[in-house]
């Protein structure tokens, strides 16, 4: 323990008490304690962001510039000690001051401005590119309400409004003097400037975005790179104008119109079709980070002609892809560039990632509303689309077809805007997820893109960070671990390998089960604090934690569940394993189908876990609102990670990266990075099942038909029967109508045809389990093999592959007197 380290966290604590929030320590709140000592932490953040924004601007080396609509970055607090390395003096300095670390932890409200994986993962990127000594910044939205509160009523999902801000926000810091405007509506007027290409947008309304910096700690290195997220204000506090007509009300409408944009975070994790707001919001954060990225490269009293050299510029999904045409807008119509010029900037500097391959996902815009709310902007659309529509018609004269598939603008229906063509066109590199993410773009979604350019598409499998998901959450197997292969792991993850040994030491795999053991008691106290479920920590702990969605197919679980309860009652005497079932994750609040899962999972659970004849063998668990806090104590808990998607639907996948590493088998199918997965920890560590993507085609292409499944499984049959008969809705056989008539209907995500495999699987899974050395040397070898899924690999691959640049390390800063 660093005494002196100790005395320093005292005394900043105190000073931030008094001097930034003006309290005593006798009338302090413990949110006033919290607040105290997040302040007396960010003094370090900030001495390293200095060092580090110093540096980068001495070395002026290529800087990574991460767009996204979404940064899901969990609780700052408890990283920041991590990454540091100060929780033991800082617990110590606490305790010395009579209060628990612990306790002002846990009132930190996390900031939750993403859905789920995509914005999580640009969270993992920003830590791993701060840990790697990259040149970073993360542009995004400061939304003032994240994604929903999840409440469960009566088994019903309620969303409530995620007021993070309220009892502020230490961690972020206004610069009111960094601020752009941003203009939205109005018409375009052509200019002739000496035969140049290039026009001026008189915009019909203008709106502020103000930045607010968060910073990003790498682990234990000196660098601190920053989140710069906006924040929309009115262009005026007051329109003048309208004030002195005397129409005050019409002055303050128009502040409260502006700062709508980043008012809240739209909580759909697959779909936002044509919302105005959504253009608005994805239009402004973009403006605002090209604004600011072309103002710091003119300060340094650079030439936009070498932009592209020293920004790298990656389009988190689509939803930053306006940024193609607003890039070349500034560079010709702001900054006197030329077309062609601006046009080769552009493409230099981004780079995109698509992260679905669902076709109701891939964002489209009436082409009619896009001109409303950027006319400029749809014109020069409309000119990449015609230069990029020749160039194809050279390539392959007559191929008519060819033309209106590639074109950026769709023309069946109304004509839309295709983003994912927008940003293939405007990128020199376009990635998938995951191996079979990226083939599957190949050969169908991006299939003609990849014709036409085969250089462009590649491939970069996700990873998380193991600073968070292993060792934050797990703290009991980072100890373990650390004593077994020293404790280089956090940064260095193909450490993990030297665990492959210990597999075969008994007394290892004793000390393996004891953490597990104790991981799984803890989460026994959160399941029965927050879902009201006791359960039995020696039983096999099952989960499934994600979004719900239908094809992700938590309800192919359900059903597994009443298979197994079904058998429980019939079979007393089964050697089967007592299991308890976990589910997590929250619905888009418009996706009825989803809502009634999580209705169905209640209702099973009410029945199971009430019947006396199983109780003991079978429990079943909903935890409610799913989030990057409450996911602390569930992975390291897990011994069975559900990832169980129609396979050719989930892009890549990271929860499965989440709990594979902390020595959770997985149950899945060959989709996303599950491939991957199965094959770095060894096809005997891992429970497969299901239909391959070209087996799901076959069967498609000669007709599924589902009732076939139904009328000839017994199982099956007297599950369904169950669901729609009413034996879990109290009687009522109308309930859960929409999911079985989904399912005998068109079963559009195949549960019918997986529900056997999965059943038989299953079964493995539970001979595995009564062999508990067996079973415990398959979990050390996953976490020993998962090194590869690291977030630091996949920012390496980005870097290497994609983006050009390279480390630059940044030194400690001295401490302070
Ligand atoms: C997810 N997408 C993929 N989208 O589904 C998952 O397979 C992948 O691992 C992950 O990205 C990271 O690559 C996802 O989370 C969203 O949440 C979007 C939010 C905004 C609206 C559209 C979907």
């Amino acid at each position: 323990m660093d005494r002196a380290l100790v005395d320093i966290v005292k005394r900043e604590f105190k000073d931030a008490l008094f001097a930034t929030l003006g309290r005593f320590p006798e009338a302090a709140t413990r949110n006033d304690l919290y607040l105290a000592l997040a302040l007396a932490v960010r003094r370090e953040l900030l001495r390293r962001s200095v060092a580090t924004s110093e540096t980068y601007y001495k070395k002026a080396s290529r800087t990574v510039c991460y767009l996204s609509a979404e940064f899901l970055l969990g609780p700052h607090l408890a990283n920041n000690l991590l990454n540091l390395g100060v929780e033991a003096e800082t617990r110590q300095a606490m305790s010395e001051l009579g209060y628990d670390l612990d306790q002002l932890l846990a009132q930190e409200e996390e900031p939750g401005l993403g859905n789920g994986g995509l914005g999580r993962l640009a969270a993992c990127y920003m830590d791993s590119l701060a840990t790697l000594a990259i040149p970073a910044i993360g542009y995004g939205i400061r939304y003032e309400y994240g994604i929903f509160d999840q409440l469960i009523h009566d088994g019903w999902q309620v969303e409530k409004t995620d007021k993070w801000l309220a009892l502020g926000n230490p961690w972020e810091i206004a610069r009111p003097e960094i601020a752009f405007a941003v203009g939205f509506g109005g018409r375009a007027q052509a200019m002739d400037d000496e035969g140049r290409y290039r026009a001026i947008w008189i915009p019909e309304r203008h709106v502020r975005g103000v930045a607010y910096d968060t910073q990003v700690l790498g682990y234990r290195n000196g660098t601190a790179n920053l989140l710069r997220l906006w924040k929309a204000e009115a262009a005026e506090s007051f329109d003048f104008a309208a004030f002195n007509q005397g129409d005050y009300w019409g002055a303050v409408d128009q502040k409260i119109d502006s700062e709508n944009i980043t008012k809240v975070l739209y909580p759909n994790d697959e779909l936002v079709r044509g919302k105005r707001l959504r253009l608005e919001q994805q239009y402004f954060f973009v403006s605002c980070a090209l604004q600011d990225m072309i103002r710091i490269h003119l300060q340094k009293g650079a030439p936009l002609s070498g932009f592209h050299e020293k920004y790298a510029a990656q389009l988190n999904d689509t939803h930053p892809a306006v940024a193609v045409a607003e890039l070349v807008r500034l560079l010709v119509d702001v900054h006197a560039m030329g077309w062609e010029e601006a046009w080769d900037i552009t493409r230099r500097t981004l780079a995109y990632t698509n992260h679905t391959l669902l076709p109701e996902a891939l964002e489209k815009w009436p082409v009619e509303m896009f001109g409303q709310v950027l006319p400029r902007h749809l014109e020069i659309v409309y000119e990449i689309n015609r230069r990029f529509l020749e160039e194809v018609r050279g390539r392959y004269p007559g191929d008519d077809g060819r033309v209106a598939r590639l074109s950026l603008i769709d023309e069946g229906g109304p004509r839309s805007l295709r983003m994912a063509h927008l940003a293939s066109v405007g990128s020199h590199r376009v990635n998938g997820v995951a191996a079979l993410h990226t083939k599957l773009l190949k050969a169908d979604v991006l299939r003609d893109f990849h014709e036409l350019w085969p250089e462009k598409l590649v491939n970069v499998t996700n990873g998380v960070t193991p600073r968070r998901f292993l060792a934050l959450a797990n703290p009991r197997l980072a100890a373990l671990v650390t004593g077994a292969v020293g404790d280089a792991w956090p940064r260095d993850l193909e450490r993990l390998r030297g665990l492959e040994p210990l597999a075969e030491d008994a007394a290892f795999r004793a000390e393996w089960r004891q953490v597990k053991r104790a991981n799984k008691l803890d989460l026994s106290g959160v399941i029965e604090a927050r879902a009201g479920v006791a359960c039995d920590p020696d039983s096999l702990f099952d989960i499934q934690v994600k979004r719900i969605h239908e094809y992700k197919r938590q309800h192919l679980n359900v059903l597994h569940v009443v298979a197994l309860w079904q058998r429980l009652r019939r079979e007393p005497e089964a050697a089967v394993p007592p299991r308890t079932v976990v589910f997590g994750g929250k619905a888009a609040p418009g996706y009825r189908m989803a809502k009634l899962i999580i209705k169905l999972i209640h209702s099973v659970a009410e029945v199971v876990n009430a019947d006396p004849a199983t109780r003991d063998r079978l429990r079943v668990a909903f935890v409610p609102d799913y989030n990057v806090t409450n996911c602390m104590p569930i992975f390291p808990a897990a011994e069975l990670s559900e990832q169980i998607s129609t396979a050719g639907k989930e892009a890549s996948g990271t929860g499965n990266m989440k709990f594979a590493m902390n020595g959770a088998l997985t149950i899945g199918t060959l989709d996303g990075a599950n491939v991957e997965i199965r094959e770095a920890v060894g096809e005997d560590n891992f429970f497969l099942f299901g239909l391959t993507v070209e087996e799901i085609q076959a069967l498609r292409s000669t007709g599924y038909r589902p009732r076939g499944y139904y009328e000839s499984d017994p199982v099956l049959r007297e599950v369904i029967d169950a669901v729609a008969g009413g034996r879990f809705a109290r009687g009522d056989a109308s309930l859960f109508r929409p999911i079985v008539d989904s399912l005998l209907g068109q079963d559009p995500w195949l549960l019918l045809a997986d529900f056997r495999p999965y059943l038989e699987c299953q079964a493995a899974v539970e001979r595995a389990y009564l062999d508990p050395q067996r079973w415990t040397r398959m979990s050390i070898l996953n976490t020993a093999r998962m090194g590869r899924f690291s977030s630091d690999r996949s920012i390496a691959d980005y870097c290497r592959e994609i983006w050009r640049v390279q480390p630059v390390p940044i030194d400690l800063p001295s401490r302070p007197a």
